[in-house]
């Protein structure tokens, strides 16, 4: 297998070119993989990953409106055109620098009439998977099972009244789990498009989520036994496809992990594009997942904020991205996970150099959010301002309840001691003003 046919002709290796103009969208102006930063290469900070749903499956068509994507990778049959996508995919990722992608295992190899005829499938196309990612290096972010799409899943999959389909979807994750060691992916995402309900009226929610948990517990297992070393994610979204889903949000997901001990596990993977249809802001669940010691990877994108659905659009807002890369600074890092682009160019963005602009202005965006989260950083001037709101903690009875040893009468003989606390400011407008100039 060979890269010689050339999908992306014109285009050459994306460089870092730190003066170039408004107009050149081709070069990176910010990402420069090799640089530096508090200790770590930006390559290793922002760990970039291409999703192969969007970016090579990705045809265009929505609820009202036929494919307006036409690329010559989606041409001839199933597996034909798998073949081709495969190797536009690797001269995608190697022109463009990125040493990561994702897939489902439905993108990656089409679905048979058969399980056994699905796998022999994703067999022959993970060969040439493994061969490219050896010919040019790029490894695989994440692998995850395609659990939504086939009718046998529109009352869900792990969630399902019917223990046929959950067998399905066990059967499809073994095998996914077995593709995934093949290919050495450093993480594997659970994300439960159809776990949940449209009406409450039909729906047994005690017995769906023990059974998902028991599903989770199976996967374990079987990790366990092949010696597949990744790391397990759970993807949370509010809803799109269901009404409701289980997955919520990060502190929904937690509460479950925890609730039925599978919280040592697994980590989520965050998409800021679902965290804003939970009613959330952007940065939200990736602090809290964070908070928790359970960030394990970023879905990359952004929705509309005037819309209320998942638009998957390329993540372009410094501000957002800067929190990002503050809240992965402050944690040490995001590896093994990494920031994938679960983003799609929209369907009028119709040539094919569209997707390298989209991804080298979302990476650079991601970049300048690096720069930006170094600054607030090592200028100490915002860490500082928060540890000296929170000081009453560092001696006394504060030392005492942060370390949990307080009582209800230590703090009653305290208040009779000092009586009434004198108001302080939060200085809202202030961290705001101080942060505005990092931008
Ligand atoms: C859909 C999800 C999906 C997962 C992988 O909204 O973001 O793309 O990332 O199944
Ligand atoms: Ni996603
Ligand atoms: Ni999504």
């Amino acid at each position: 297998m060979s890269l010689q046919e050339e999908f992306f002709t014109g285009i050459s290796k994306i460089s870092y070119v730190p003066g170039a103009g408004a107009a050149d969208v081709l070069c990176f102006k910010h990402y420069n993989a090799e640089e530096v930063l508090m200790g770590k290469r930006m390559e290793d900070w922002l760990r970039f990953s291409v999703c192969y749903w969007h970016s090579f499956c990705g045809t265009g068509a929505d609820p009202f409106g036929f494919p307006t994507l036409h690329r010559s990778w989606n041409e001839g049959s199933p597996m034909e055109a798998s073949k081709k996508r495969i190797r536009a995919a690797f001269e995608f990722f190697t022109k463009l620098g990125v040493k990561y992608y994702t897939f489902h295992d439905r993108d990656m190899a089409p679905e048979g009439s058969t399980l056994e005829e699905s796998n022999r499938n994703l067999d022959e196309m993970t060969d040439v998977a493994l061969q490219l990612q050896n010919q040019t290096g790029v490894k695989v972010l994440w692998v995850t099972c395609n659990l939504f799409a086939h009718a046998r899943y529109m009352n869900g999959a792990a969630t399902n009244p019917d223990c046929h389909v959950l067998a399905y979807a066990g059967a499809q994750v073994k095998k996914g789990l077995d593709i995934a060691k093949k290919l050495g992916a450093e993480n594997f995402v659970f994300w439960g498009g159809r776990e949940g309900f449209h009406t409450i009226l039909n729906t047994d929610v005690g017995a769906e989520l023990k059974h998902m948990a028991n599903f989770f517990k199976m996967a374990v297992q079987y990790k366990e036994k092949i010696g597949l070393k990744c790391q397990f994610l759970i993807e949370p979204k509010p809803k799109e496809p269901c009404k409701h889903q289980y997955d919520y949000d990060a502190m929904s997901v937690i509460a479950f992990l925890k609730h039925y001990g599978l919280e040592k596990d697994f980590k989520l993977n965050i998409e800021p594009n679902h965290t804003t249809l939970a009613g959330h802001s952007y940065e939200h669940d990736i602090i809290m997942a964070s908070s928790f010691g359970m960030l394990g990877s970023v879905d990359a994108n952004t929705g509309s904020p005037d819309l209320g659905w998942d638009t998957d659009q390329f993540p372009m807002d410094i501000r957002n991205t800067t929190l990002v890369m503050k809240t992965i600074i402050d944690q040490g890092g995001i590896q093994p996970g990494g920031l994938n682009f679960d983003a799609k160019v929209r369907r009028e963005s119709a040539d094919p150099e569209d997707l390298f602009i989209a991804h080298i202005g979302a990476m650079d965006a991601f970049a300048r959010g690096l720069r930006n989260a170094v600054r607030v950083v090592q200028d100490r001037l915002l860490p500082d301002l928060v540890e000296e709101r929170y000081k009453s903690y560092s001696h006394g009875l504060g030392a005492k309840v942060d370390e949990g040893s307080a009582t209800l009468e230590d703090l009653e003989n305290y208040i009779k001691k000092n009586g009434e606390p004198k108001a302080t400011s939060g200085k809202q407008e202030k961290f705001e003003s101080i942060f505005n100039h990092y931008i």
